[in-house]
């Protein structure tokens, strides 16, 4: 199917993808596949305006009915799918497989979001008082801007927005400049959803695709109370420190380099299969790709041949054919600081196999990779660093404590995972002891997480937390409420404070 058919089956116009300002390339072989428009910051700053009208007339909707709206946007996702993802890997290069699954993410989050609209629970306290009671009230917050990466270009804005609109904000989301249509076509699948709801206030969740100056005005705006970015730990310490100096909220996505542990007690046959989705899946450009193997000395040897004979046969090509596992890496930049970064290893003492670029003949202006397996004689400064990349740096120990500290000690702290099978090790690693990641997994991969839990990590990945458990409250503000239903007045404390 011709791109143009998938762009009108999700029913963009020719104005909303020809003539604009923004080139859009594939990086499937790296043609001009459109060119959008775009908001300047004074645009910008009228849509916070009419997204904080959204806001006061949706915050007095009750939760559960502003549910319905997320449930028809559920609806409107599941008959959108295979276009939309198809439009994803087309845009951003994710094979297809994985383009429908974070459709399904999209799917998952906004039916998680349905059931949360009945169960923004607040606690109720004893009050130390008699005659009184304490409970704690959640409210909306306001206007939340997100701000996502090329990698995940749709879900990450459902994750918000699912969320951010069942707890009665309005949203504006400035996509990466990298993706613009696959923000645009979520943009008209919202819409359908809104007009089959029929009643909720116009401006709710708006799209403002741009450059810098859009994220700049919506992370300076006293207006826009939480920001949720998602991106490099570069972007976010900027966006991060801006928000803080006006007392706003941000719930940061930052990087990943994230490990695993293989114990002897590991199945190894699992561990190959994890390390192959989660090292080379999405061409290594997800936040939680398996970027550090800890493997034991004396597995190393069973192990690593296994997973270099895969990588040497796995299919590389077109991520819309059916048996590509890898597609290109998004463009020439993220090719070169891949190669950049596999000069540094070598001259930090690496032994590298792959990395090279392949199909270059056939995609003259697409970045195909052969995914790389990288011996290293120690945890050096390249491998702290998260290249955005299918780089597998490998790593051997000697005693779990070893291995746990190898795992800690780089800056970011997003996902981890051990693979064996005797209890001890597993549950050591997930106590405190262990893993200082925001997510530590046993006997599965670091990456492809449900949406169920929080997602997020810390250090420098940020300590934002999206999606499941309770990652709502960052969505809303908390008021503590004491009330008085007798005929006394009473401090707390004990304080006496009486005038005769
Ligand atoms: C990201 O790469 O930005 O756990 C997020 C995963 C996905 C989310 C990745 N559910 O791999």
């Amino acid at each position: 199917m011709s791109y143009e058919k998938i762009l009108k089956n999700l029913g963009l116009d020719e104005q909303d993808y020809k003539n604009g300002t923004l080139a859009v390339y594939s990086p499937t072989d790296g043609s001009k596949i459109a060119s959008v428009p775009e908001v300047d910051g004074a645009e910008v700053t009228h849509m916070i305006g009419q997204a904080k009208e959204a806001f006061l007339a949706w915050r007095d909707v009750p939760a559960p009915k502003r549910g319905e709206l997320v449930r028809l946007l559920g609806e409107e996702l599941r008959k959108s799918k295979e276009d939309l993802g198809k439009l994803v890997t087309l845009e951003c290069g994710k094979v297809l497989q994985e383009g429908l699954g974070e459709v399904q993410e999209m799917i998952d989050i906004c039916d998680f979001a349905v059931g949360l609209s009945r169960q923004l629970y607040g606690l109720t306290i004893a009050s130390e008082r008699p005659g009184h009671f304490m409970r704690e009230t959640w409210h909306p917050l306001g206007v939340c801007g997100v701000i996502s990466a090329f990698n995940f270009p749709v879900a990450v804005w459902a994750w918000n927005t699912a969320l951010a609109i069942v707890c009665g904000n309005a949203v504006i989301w400035k996509p990466s400049e990298k993706t613009p249509l696959t923000a645009i076509a979520c943009g008209k699948i919202f819409d359908r959803a809104m007009k089959r709801f029929g009643t909720a206030p116009a401006h709710l969740s708006q799209i403002a695709n741009g450059g810098r100056e859009v994220g700049e005005v919506l992370v300076a705006s006293p207006d826009v109370p939480v920001i949720s970015a998602t991106g490099s730990t570069r972007m976010g310490r900027i966006v991060g420190t801006k928000v803080a100096e006006r007392f706003g909220r941000s719930i940061l996505e930052l990087g990943g380099n994230n490990a695993m542990i293989v114990t002897p007690e590991a199945d190894l046959d699992m561990a190959l299969r994890a390390t192959l989705f989660s090292a080379v899946g999405t061409a290594g450009q997800r936040c939680t790709t398996l970027r550090r193997m800890i493997v034991h000395k004396d597995v190393k040897d069973k192990l690593l041949p296994k997973i270099q004979k895969a990588y040497a046969t796995i299919k590389i090509g077109d991520p819309m054919e059916k048996g590509s596992l890898i597609g290109p890496l998004i463009d020439k930049d993220s090719y070169d600081a891949m190669q950049n970064a596999l000069a540094q290893a070598k001259e930090q003492g690496g032994k590298i196999v792959g990395g090279e670029r392949v199909l270059s003949n056939e995609y003259p202006n697409g970045y195909y990779v052969r995914p790389a397996i990288v011996e290293m004689p120690a945890q050096s400064d390249v491998v702290k660093h998260e290249t955005f990349a299918p780089i597998l740096y490998v790593l051997t120990y000697d005693c779990l404590d070893e291995a746990i500290k190898l795992q800690n000690d780089v800056p970011q702290g997003l996902s981890s995972c051990i693979f064996s099978t005797d209890v001890r090790e597993t549950e050591y690693f997930l106590s405190s002891l262990g893993s200082d990641c925001g997510i530590a997994n046993v006997n599965i991969g670091p990456s492809g997480a449900e949406i169920g839990g929080a997602f997020g990590g810390e250090k420098e990945t940020g300590g934002g937390r999206e999606s499941g458990s309770d990652a709502w409250k960052g969505y809303m503000r908390r008021a503590t409420n004491t009330i008085n239903y007798s005929r006394e007045l009473p401090l707390a404390q004990g304080v006496e404070f009486n005038v005769d």
